[in-house]
């Protein structure tokens, strides 16, 4: 098996400040965030930006400082949002792909989102797909239920995506595929062949799908944006949801991926370190 390769989705965008006193707000909280991450055992960052009331933005701006801020702290692999937030449009969306990051999300299907629609439709998809390629931004294949994966195939039959690649199940949503076992399975299953994937469990389904994905070789999505509290009534810090999937990984023998390796695992660019000043 590859080494384990944890990505923590910080922030989200439904989590709001009031609600816990853990969540990454400002870019240079997100900075915190990404070193404490990175020393727990995770290897990539999934970054939703807000402004510093805790509303959403897909402001380039902002989506740029806390880049930089990332980077100065961590060499985590950074993976912009595209999806947003439920209401902004597809062009907010996709603007931060402007700044190239090495991979952005891809979700691959409306979705019904608790009261909300998370729209996704094909011409929208198709249009975050041009953006992506345009700037030379990986995909992470976004799957909230069975459907959407049918969705990604069908973008590959018209050459938009080549499979194989890096697929995220979100697993819980509700009105979405249920946070199961045998639903990860039967997913993991009807994968094209040689993609990598994880699994993103929201609420209660986050450890228990996280564990069973460890011991199937697949990868896992802890964080805030899925997930608020560590156990039941007790609020949640980022790093230390990650650190407890390194430690269940130590015990099931996985070794846990750096960043290093999981660019080498998902076929990404090495990072690229500043060059040395000329004599
Ligand atoms: N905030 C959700 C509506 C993604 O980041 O790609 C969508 C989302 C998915 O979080
Ligand atoms: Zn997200």
């Amino acid at each position: 098996m590859d080494p384990l390769i944890i990505t923590v989705a910080a922030v989200g965008a439904e989590i709001m400040p009031e609600q816990t006193p853990h969540l990454p707000v400002t870019p240079e909280q997100l900075g915190e965030t990404a070193a404490a991450c990175e020393a727990a055992g995770a290897a990539m960052i999934h970054v939703h930006c807000r402004n510093d009331d805790g509303t959403n933005t897909s402001d380039v701006g902002r989506f740029e400082t806390a880049y930089a801020a990332i980077r100065a702290r961590s060499d985590l692999i950074v993976q912009f949002t595209t999806g947003g937030a439920i209401g902004m449009s597809a062009t907010e969306r996709a603007s931060p792909l402007r700044l190239r990051p090495e991979m952005a999300t891809l979700t691959c299907g409306t979705v019904n989102f608790g009261d909300e629609v998370f729209q996704n439709d094909l011409p929208l998809m198709r249009g975050i797909l041009a953006a992506m390629h345009e700037h030379g931004v990986r995909p992470e294949l976004e799957i909230f239920d069975a459907g959407h994966l049918a969705n990604a195939k069908r973008l590959a039959q018209e050459g938009l995506l080549n499979f194989p690649q890096h697929v995220d199940f979100v697993l819980g949503v509700p009105g979405a595929l249920e946070g199961t076992v045998r639903n990860l399975a039967f997913l993991v299953d009807s994968l094209p062949e040689r993609c990598t994937w994880s699994v993103a469990g929201i609420g209660r389904a986050q450890l228990p799908l996280a564990v069973v994905a460890i011991a199937m070789g697949g990868h896992v999505r802890v964080g805030l944006e899925d997930n608020l509290y560590y156990s039941k009534g007790r609020l949640a810090r980022n790093d230390e949801l990650v650190a407890r999937v390194a430690r269940v990984a130590g015990e099931l023998g996985r070794p846990v991926a750096t960043p290093a390796q999981a660019r080498h695992t998902l076929g990404l660019a090495p990072l690229q370190t500043a060059a040395p000043a000329s004599v």
